[in-house]
């Protein structure tokens, strides 16, 4: 097993819940300090080492890294696009305050790679809509893409001017069944699964035809896996990678699970979150990832949608 010492900032979320236990099966459990502000899952919670910090709290972070002797984080926390559009000075603080304060306290603490996400929010109205290729036009018009965007551009410069070894991937909507998320524009696509096995209906907060870069957590943790592990001299980018993976719209997702669930129905009621999602590209190139440290999707909707179905714990019920 690997001697490395992994702390999770925001192991309780939609990505830390899983990318948890997979780092606990790679490095042994005790050796994986899970942390968030609030409760986390009993699976994060009993499997290993589990603390309650704010990623605010430079201090108390500070203390955790000595204490546990940390080699690599994995920075998970952030308030997602539809949330922050609703607390844009909180959404940049929290964003742009914990990346400054982890970057700073690897630096400090001889960390020896940190992984930090950003996300497809990162594009807007003028970036192309269809296999959006890495570079292209980035003018993000949501806070959380602009915090995104801003917090890669000073990834790279602590990569070029610090020496931080600071690795980041362009996540699309992510869609698992161990962890429901929070505050997202893309979560009517875990959602979904909920109400089609509960109540067999699904009043989508998005129009019909709006389509999204999407991903099957098992090929997100599966990349967030790869990239880390990846010789620091192949990759080429230092800001956040593009990754490829699913695209569809609410309609073609609906269709998928109506194959399943033949008196699955979906209605539309857009909200704020429809001109959020307008914003955003439908499709995301990822070759560049594929290049420099293989990245390649293993899953396709109807893959995806079947391990949904079939995973998503409510009961279904009988008409
Ligand atoms: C969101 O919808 O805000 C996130 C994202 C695309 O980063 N899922």
């Amino acid at each position: 097993m690997k001697q490395e010492k992994v702390i999770i900032l925001g192991a309780g979320g939609q990505i830390g819940t899983e990318l948890t236990m997979e780092l606990r099966k790679i490095y042994g459990h005790s050796q994986v300090i899970a942390t968030d502000i609030r409760d986390a899952s009993d699976e994060v919670k009993n499997s290993g080492p589990f603390e309650i910090v704010d990623v605010m709290d430079t201090a108390k972070l500070n203390e955790l890294m000595k204490l546990y002797k940390v080699t690599q984080v994995y920075h998970l926390v952030a308030l997602l696009s539809a949330t922050a559009e609703k607390n844009p000075k909180f959404g940049w603080d929290l964003n742009m305050g914990s990346l400054f304060s982890v970057m700073d306290l690897c630096l400090e603490n001889g960390v020896s790679k940190l992984f930090w996400p950003s996300s497809i929010a990162v594009f807007g109205p003028t970036t192309p809509k269809a296999n959006v290729p890495q570079h292209t036009v980035v003018e993000p018009t949501t806070v959380y893409g602009v915090s995104k965007y801003a917090g890669e551009l000073w990834c790279d410069y602590y990569f070029r001017k610090k020496g931080l070894d600071v690795r980041s991937i362009r996540y699309p909507g992510l869609i698992g069944y161990k962890s429901i998320p929070g505050g997202g524009t893309t979560d009517y696509a875990v959602d979904i699964f909920y109400e089609a096995k509960k109540h067999q209906k699904y009043s989508c907060f998005l129009e019909a035809d709006t389509r999204l870069p999407m991903m099957y957590m098992t090929d997100a943790i599966h990349a967030t896996l790869q990239l880390m592990d990846a010789p620091a001299d192949q990759l080429s980018i230092r800001t956040a990678y593009n990754i490829n993976g699913l695209d569809f719209t609410p309609a073609e997702l609906a269709a998928a699970i109506k194959k399943h669930i033949p008196s699955f129905e979906i209605s539309y009621a857009p909200d704020f979150r429809q001109q959020i999602a307008n914003s955003w590209p439908g499709s995301i190139n990822g070759d560049l990832a594929a290049k420099d440290w293989g990245w390649k999707p293993a899953f396709n909707l109807e893959a995806m949608v079947s391990e949904m179905l079939e995973n998503t714990k409510v009961p279904i019920l009988t008409a």
